[in-house]
């Protein structure tokens, strides 16, 4: 199956979410666009045009549930923004004969920066000796020495995928030891693997976590992995809000249960709650990961090429593994 369309009908697609300026002027004009910002958006789409949508382009981490999706009878092929695709309903659209894509690989390095960065900015208390600095008490005194540091610390990476890979290949150049936990051992690396999470938990002192969100991962870092972590370790989550049990997260950071957290997502975005936001021992950042104009431009693009590829007739460029059409 692809999508391949009569020679002059026009292809009406719904851009679904933020506004993406690379996605909005990407298509030539056989395309019809009709955009819609928010779920709200979506349910005044008037019937006709409904009617006629084969494509949708997800642009943001918008709820893209069943509901959602069976508005539109013609529906071929959902091309989601992101690497993640836990907003969207993968589960019907296969049931429905719906292509998803996503857009892995543009943002590997991007997010593994990302990672890294938050890791030492954590360990060493980047964003508080930069308060000390601006408000003028290093002139006073010195700033007293980090009690984190990636000198003395094995890192256990939740998830040895794409992102986590390029993950470990930062720590292996800062001569840092690296061992992961995932549910199959990857065939693409030699760290030593530990098939339990809370085993891992035990033998380091931090866990950078890189899997997907839904539910098969939903709290997975919880009370009983913090503690085994210890009062040493530090936790990086660039993964997904739902993965971790954040009120244990909170708890674990107020009573010295762990040392430090470095929180790029959150249960709740954009709410952090008032606990996290109060504590001196994390480093919070509004998920922004992949968040540069050039990683960002380059994953809005693939949005655009995969639908532009389907409609010429030719499989998805970077299909999800659930989707009923594989691609070249
Ligand atoms: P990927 O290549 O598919 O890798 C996913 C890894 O997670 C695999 O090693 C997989 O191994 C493991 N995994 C999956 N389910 C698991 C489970 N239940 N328990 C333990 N391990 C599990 O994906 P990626 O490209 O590296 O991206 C990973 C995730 O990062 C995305 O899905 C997204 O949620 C997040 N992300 C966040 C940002 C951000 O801005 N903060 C940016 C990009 C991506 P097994 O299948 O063997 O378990
Ligand atoms: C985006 C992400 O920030 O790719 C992902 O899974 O989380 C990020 O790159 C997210 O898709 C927000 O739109």
């Amino acid at each position: 199956m692809t999508g391949e369309t009569g020679s002059m009908e026009s292809i009406d697609l719904l851009i679904y979410g933020p506004s993406k300026p690379v996605v909005e002027r990407g298509f030539p004009e056989r395309y019809a666009l009709h955009l819609c910002a928010q779920p709200g958006d979506v349910e005044r789409l008037a019937d006709d045009v409904r009617a006629r949508i084969r494509g949708v382009a997800v642009t943001g981490l918008v709820p893209t549930n069943a509901e959602m999706l069976a508005r539109f009878p013609k529906l071929e092929i959902i091309s989601s923004f992101g690497v993640g695709y836990d907003h969207v309903d993968a589960a019907w659209a296969a049931q429905n004969n719906v292509v998803v894509t996503n857009t892995p690989d543009v943002l590997t390095e991007e997010v593994a920066d990302t990672a890294l960065g938050l890791l030492i900015a954590t360990l060493r208390e980047f964003v508080r000796a930069d308060g000390f600095v601006r408000s003028g008490q290093w002139a006073t005194q010195a700033y007293p020495l980090s009690a984190g540091s990636l000198r003395d610390r094995t890192v256990g990476i939740v998830g040895m995928g794409r992102i986590g890979q390029a993950i470990a290949r930062r720590l292996d150049a800062s001569l840092v030891p690296v061992v992961y936990h995932s549910r199959r051992p990857s065939a693409e690396v030699n760290y030593k693997h530990y098939p339990d999470l809370i085993a891992m938990a035990e033998d380091v002192d931090a866990l950078v976590v890189i899997i997907p969100g839904g539910p098969s991962t939903s709290k997975l870092i919880n009370a009983e992995v913090l503690a085994a972590l210890g009062p040493r370790g530090v936790l990086i989550n660039v993964a997904r809000g739902s993965v971790v049990d954040e009120p244990a997260l909170i708890a674990a950071l107020q009573s010295g249960g762990i040392l430090a957290a470095g929180l790029d997502v959150f249960a709740e975005e954009p709410k952090v709650p008032e606990a996290l936001r109060a504590l001196q021992n994390v480093v919070l950042l509004p998920h922004i990961g992949s968040a540069s104009v050039v990683t960002r431009n380059a994953m809005d693009q693939l949005v655009v090429d995969n639908l532009k590829a389907w409609f010429d007739g030719k499989p998805p460029l970077t299909p999800i593994p659930e989707t009923p059409v594989k691609g070249r």
